[in-house]
């Protein structure tokens, strides 16, 4: 079980990073070396998805991955089309830094059927959406505002309340190609007031800014724009992220 994986490491205090594929962008060749190259560097997951996907290549992208790589794949869904039961895995994101009560319990309520029905493994997810310089896709898509990014304490409690109400993971996002990444003092404040995992994404375009974040509690670091144009950094930001 993917959760189960992801527990295992934080109580160990291994750092993870997943590889976040928005199924529009690369080609199937693409794709192929990438799911080789992180195979290879021994890369924790995939994340696929994307805020507005306009192909359908989802399922392609998937056994493109499966087909070239042993790493799980997780879906991280923008909407209610990005479902495939090709998947190993499902973060049921819950979008709880806005106030959008479709992003907070609609959608799910329209996707829990056919989850149910799958065997992919669901893992409620607190998504955090933090203000990094612009106005992001997901920002935008999902009609809600982003915490400010210098709202710690608005941070730590809307991540408190989610692990209240039942959330596995805490995902903090500053969006795909944020200008600011999330700043470290609310990665720091969020892990020191949630037991769960805290998943940091958006903007994370060196080592050295991943090794930062995994220093103050940041238990898996996503990234994906940065791969998208320098697929060779993927070698070097796994071994610095395993390396903590
Ligand atoms: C976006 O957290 C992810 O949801 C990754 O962002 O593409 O900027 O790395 P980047």
């Amino acid at each position: 079980m993917i959760y189960s994986k992801m527990l295992a490491a934080k109580a160990e205090k291994r750092k993870q990073i997943s590889v976040l594929i928005d199924p529009d962008k690369p080609t199937i060749r693409e794709l192929e070396s990438l799911a080789q190259l992180a195979e290879r560097v021994k890369a924790d997951y995939f994340f696929v998805g994307g805020s507005l996907l306009t192909n359908d290549h989802l399922g392609i992208c998937i056994d493109t991955l499966k087909s070239n790589s042993s790493i799980p794949v997780v879906l991280f869904p923008g909407n209610n089309l990005q479902i495939s039961a090709k998947a190993d895995a499902l973060l049921f994101l819950s979008l709880i830094s806005g106030r959008n009560a479709d992003m907070l319990i609609g959608r799910h309520v329209i996707a829990a059927p056919y989850l149910k029905h799958s065997k992919l493994e669901v893992i409620p997810t607190g998504y955090m959406l933090i203000e990094s310089g612009k106005t992001t896709s997901v920002e935008y898509m999902s009609n809600s505002l982003p915490i400010p990014s210098d709202k710690n304490d608005i941070a730590i409690c809307t991540a408190m309340a989610g692990e209240m109400l039942g959330m596995k993971l805490i995902y903090m996002d500053a969006g795909s190609g944020a200008l600011n990444p999330v700043q470290t003092s609310m990665i720091q404040g969020v892990n020191n007031n949630v037991r769960i995992p805290v998943i940091v994404g958006g903007g994370i375009k060196t080592p050295e800014k991943a090794i930062e974040n995994c220093n103050v509690g940041a238990d898996i670091i996503v990234v994906g724009n940065s791969f998208e144009k320098h697929p060779e950094l993927l070698s070097e930001m796994t071994a610095a992220i395993h390396s903590v």
